[in-house]
C-alpha cells in the first residue's frame, strides 16, 4: 500500500492486533514504526517489534521514508525535513483510520530521531514514544562536521558524504542537520517515553540514549547489556521491553 508525501510514494504496511475480526468493527491502538538510515520496515528488529506489539493488541503502520526500502526518493537526497514531513503525513493517514484510538510512535536510530522530532510536534495527538537506539547525537555531529565516521569543514559543507560502502550523501543532509536543535524537541513532549538502547552499540554510542532518557521528564531507560545498533545477540530483551512496557497503556 502506498501513501502519498510531497508526490513522493511511500510503501507502508498495516499490520492488525492477533486475532481482530475486521467485520466487527473492534477499535484497537496503533503504533507507527520507522526504520533507520539505510533501513527498511522489514529489517528483523523492525518486525520484532512489530510483531510485538500486534501479539498485545496493538496495530501497526510500518513505513518506508523517502529514499529508503520501497519508497519513492533517492536516498542520496533525503533528509530530515523530509523525513519529519513523511512522518507527519503517516500520522496523519493513522488519524483518519476509523479503526484506529490511541496512537504511539516507534522508531530505529534515525527512526528513533524522527519519533522524537515528530512526537514533539504532534505531542497533541501521540500518547507515548519508543525511541530505540535514537541517533539524536546527529544534528550535533552536523555541527561538529562529524558523521558517518569522517570529519568534515562543518561551514563549508562538501557536496556529498561518500559512505564505506559506496553510497553517497547528500550535502543538504547535512545542512538540514545542522538546523536542528534536539533538545528543544525533547522538552516539548511530557507523555511517556521509553528508550532501549543496547550498551555495546557500535553506530550510536549508548550515552546518547541515556542522555535523552535523562532530559525527557517521563522516561524509563532499558540498557541492553553486551547488545549492538540492531539487536543482533539479545532482540527478545527488546520485545520483551517493548511488550511489558506496552502491555495494558
Ligand atoms: C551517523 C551515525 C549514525 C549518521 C547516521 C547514523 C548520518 C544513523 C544510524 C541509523 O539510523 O541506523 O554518523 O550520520
Amino acid at each position: 500500500m502506498y501513501l502519498t508525501d510531497d508526490k513522493i510514494k511511500l510503501n507502508i504496511k498495516l499490520d492488525m492486533p492477533a486475532g481482530y475480526d475486521s467485520a466487527s468493527g473492534a477499535k484497537c491502538p496503533l503504533v507507527i514504526v520507522i526504520h533507520g538510515f539505510t533501513g527498511h520496515m522489514e529489517e528483523r528488529h523492525i518486525t520484532a517489534v512489530s510483531g510485538t506489539l500486534n501479539e498485545i493488541g496493538y496495530a501497526t503502520l510500518r513505513v518506508d521514508m523517502y529514499g529508503h526500502g520501497s519508497s519513492e526518493g533517492e536516498f542520496h537526497d533525503h533528509t530530515l525535513f523530509k523525513w519529519m514531513s513523511n512522518a507527519m503525513t503517516v500520522i496523519d493517514y493513522a488519524r483518519s483510520l476509523d479503526f484506529v484510538t490511541d496512537l504511539y510512535l516507534c522508531g530505529h536510530s534515525q527512526g528513533g530521531l524522527m519519533v522524537m522530532l515528530a512526537g514533539a510536534m504532534k505531542a497533541d495527538v501521540i500518547k507515548a514514544i519508543i525511541p530505540l537506539s535514537p541517533a539524536a547525537m546527529i544534528p550535533e555531529g552536523a555541527r561538529k562536521g562529524e558523521l558517518l565516521g569522517q570529519t568534515f569543514d562543518p561551514e563549508h559543507v562538501p557536496d556529498e558524504l561518500i559512505r564505506e560502502d559506496g553510497r553517497t550523501l547528500g550535502g543538504n543532509y547535512v545542512r538540514v542537520a545542522q538546523t536542528i536543535r534536539v533538545e528543544d524537541f525533547i522538552d516539548r513532549y511530557d507523555g511517556p517515553v521509553l528508550i532501549i538502547h543496547g550498551d555495546q552499540d557500535e553506530a550510536v554510542p549508548v550515552e546518547v540514549g541515556i542522555e535523552a532518557a535523562k532530559r525527557y521528564k517521563n522516561a524509563k531507560l532499558v540498557l541492553i547489556p553486551g547488545d549492538n545498533h540492531c539487536y543482533d545477540y539479545h532482540l527478545d530483551m527488546v520485545t520483551d521491553a517493548v511488550r511489558e512496557w506496552m502491555s495494558g497503556r
